[in-house]
C-alpha cells in the first residue's frame, strides 16, 4: 500500500495513529506531498483524489481511498477484528455519528478557519483557496467559532462517558484529538474551563498508539519554516 500524506498534518496523523495501533505501519510506503507547495492541487494528485487533500491510501490493486474514515475503516478491518470502529451495529451507528460531528464541528471548521480566516499554509496553496478572499475570510472566522463551540460540545459529552463515542477508544477520539492539536496550531486554543476535554486529552495523548505519533509535531515544522 502507498499512502500519500505529510508527516505533521492533522488529518494526515489521524491515519497514522490508525497505522499504529493496528501495526500496519510495515505494509505502508510513505509518499510524502508538497502541501505547501499546493502539489496536492496539481493534476496528477486531483486524478486521485478530486477533492485535492491528503491522504490518499493507494492499495496494490490501484485501489485508491480518500477520506480517513473511509481509509480507517479499511484499515480497522484487514485483519477482520475491528478495534477503532465497532463491532456491533449500535457501536458502528454511534461511532460514525461522533466521527461525522467530530469532522463537521470541529477539525473541518479549525481547517476552515485556518486557511480562510489566516494567513493559512502561505500564498503558492492560498492561491487556490480564498480567490474572493473578503468573503471566505468572514466565513473562516465564523467556522472558528463553529470549533469553539465544538470544543464545548465534546466537554460536555465527555463529562459523562471515558470517550467520545462511549467506554472505548475509537476513531472518533482521534478526530477530536487532531482536532484540537491543528486547534491550537492555528490559535485557537481551548478555552481553559474545559476541563473534561482537558483530563481525556491527557489521557488520549498516553495512549501507546497517539504516543508512539507525539514526535511528529502537528504543521509546526511547516509553519516555522514559513516564518509563523
Ligand atoms: N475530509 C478529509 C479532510 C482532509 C484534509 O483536509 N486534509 C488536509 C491536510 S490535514 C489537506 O489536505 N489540506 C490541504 C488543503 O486543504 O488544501 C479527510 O477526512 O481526509
Amino acid at each position: 500500500m502507498k499512502l500519500y500524506d505529510r508527516s505533521g498534518f492533522p488529518n494526515a496523523g489521524r491515519i497514522r495513529v490508525v497505522l499504529a495501533a493496528k501495526g500496519l505501519d510495515e505494509l505502508v510506503e510513505f509518499m510524502p506531498v508538497d502541501v505547501i507547495g499546493a502539489e496536492h492541487k496539481s493534476e496528477a494528485f486531483l486524478a486521485k483524489n478530486p477533492s485535492g487533500v491528503i491522504p490518499v491510501l493507494e492499495l496494490d490493486d490501484g485501489t485508491l481511498l480518500s477520506e480517513c474514515t473511509a481509509i480507517t475503516e479499511y484499515l480497522d478491518n484487514l485483519d477482520g477484528q475491528p478495534t477503532l470502529t465497532g463491532t456491533t451495529a449500535r457501536d458502528k451507528g454511534v461511532i460514525h455519528m461522533m466521527q461525522r460531528r467530530a469532522e463537521a464541528e470541529l477539525i473541518d471548521a479549525v481547517g476552515h478557519y485556518f486557511h480562510h480566516a489566516t494567513p493559512g499554509l502561505g500564498p503558492t496553496l492560498q492561491a487556490h483557496k480564498s480567490p474572493d478572499w473578503a468573503h471566505r475570510a468572514d466565513w473562516g472566522r465564523r467556522e472558528g467559532e463553529r470549533a469553539l463551540r465544538g470544543m464545548r460540545y465534546f466537554d460536555q459529552i465527555l463529562s459523562g462517558r471515558p470517550f467520545v463515542a462511549g467506554e472505548s477508544f475509537s476513531m472518533a477520539d482521534i478526530t477530536v484529538f487532531m482536532g484540537l492539536a491543528f486547534a491550537e496550531v492555528a490559535g485557537l486554543a481551548a478555552p481553559a474551563d474545559l476541563t473534561s476535554l482537558a483530563k481525556w486529552r491527557a489521557k488520549v495523548a498516553d495512549i501507546p498508539s497517539v504516543r508512539s505519533r507525539s514526535g511528529q509535531t502537528l504543521v509546526a515544522d511547516d509553519l516555522r519554516r514559513l516564518g509563523f
